[in-house]
């Protein structure tokens, strides 16, 4: 994939090995690394090829030792090889990270093995298989290359940058009033559910809560979400949406 061959290339020396071989990295590495004046900590993981049930020995723990990697990371910089067609390790790594709440810059990497008709294919493949996955960060680079690798340090910043957002309680409560005024929540069996006001709990990864006064569909609150991406951005950031219904008191 490369992801040893970038590390190298932003460090702009030899700071950890590569080689053709598969499972060149076994453990994580820390590596300090400076980039656009920004000091970071890479931590340089083992690729995942199975899924962690799936695989042994080895490769089970290094697998492990990967995920143990996701969760002390901020953001992931997850390394795909562009010349081939995206796998379902690639998705189901994405898919972790996602889950795990961490900002998510995508590499397309070994650009330079693409041709005009791969590099179609990858557009299709991106847009059938990666929609889930749009708001991550996302370049297109050649470790060996070094083809706009000099993107990366901007990426990280942009996801960080997402991950770390706060809105103020004023400015959310305003947006969901737009919302809920421009389209609110279908009708269901003679009641309108409603938002009645939002807070940002956390962030990294934002997370908000939506206090309302009835259960809400799914659906409304993929679409919310996906306002909130249009309002405030997000780039390279999962978003979290938490639900809170009020159920009215009976027998009062
Ligand atoms: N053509 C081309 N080859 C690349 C590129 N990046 C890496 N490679 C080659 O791919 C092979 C694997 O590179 P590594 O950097 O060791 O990959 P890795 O992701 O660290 O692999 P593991 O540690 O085994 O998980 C090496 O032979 C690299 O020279 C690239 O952008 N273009
Ligand atoms: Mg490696």
């Amino acid at each position: 994939m490369g992801k040893s061959s970038l590390l190298n290339k932003v460090a702009r020396q030899q700071r950890v090995v590569v080689d053709n071989a598969a499972g060149t990295t076994v453990d994580p590495v820390d590596e300090l690394v400076e980039v656009d004046g920004t000091l970071y900590r890479f931590i340089d993981t083992a690729g995942i090829r199975r899924r962690v049930k799936e695989a042994s020995g080895h490769e089970y723990y290094a697998s492990l030792r990967t995920h143990g990697a996701i969760e002390r990371a901020e953001v992931c910089v997850v390394v795909v090889d562009a010349s081939q067609p995206v796998t379902e390790q690639d998705l189901r790594i994405f898919t972790s990270v996602e889950e795990t709440g961490r900002a998510l810059v995508i590499a397309f990497n070994k650009w330079d093995l693409t041709d005009e008709e791969r590099r179609h294919y990858l557009e299709r493949e991106i847009e059938r298989d990666l929609v889930q996955f749009e708001w991550a960060a996302k370049i297109n680079i050649s470790a060996t290359t070094g083809r706009h690798v000099d993107r990366l340090g901007p990426a990280i910043e942009q996801a960080l940058g997402g991950w770390e957002t706060r809105i103020s309680t004023g400015k959310l409560n305003a947006f969901l009033g737009r919302i809920v005024a421009s389209h609110p929540h279908p009708v269901r069996s003679g009641k309108q559910p409603r938002i009645l006001f939002g807070t940002q709990a956390q962030t990294g990864p934002p997370t908000f809560v939506l206090f309302t006064s009835g259960q809400i569909d799914p659906g409304y609150v993929r679409f919310v979400e996906r306002r909130l991406r249009e309002e405030f951005g997000f780039v390279g950031t999962p978003v979290h949406v938490e639900v809170r219904a009020r159920e009215k008191r009976k027998n009062r």
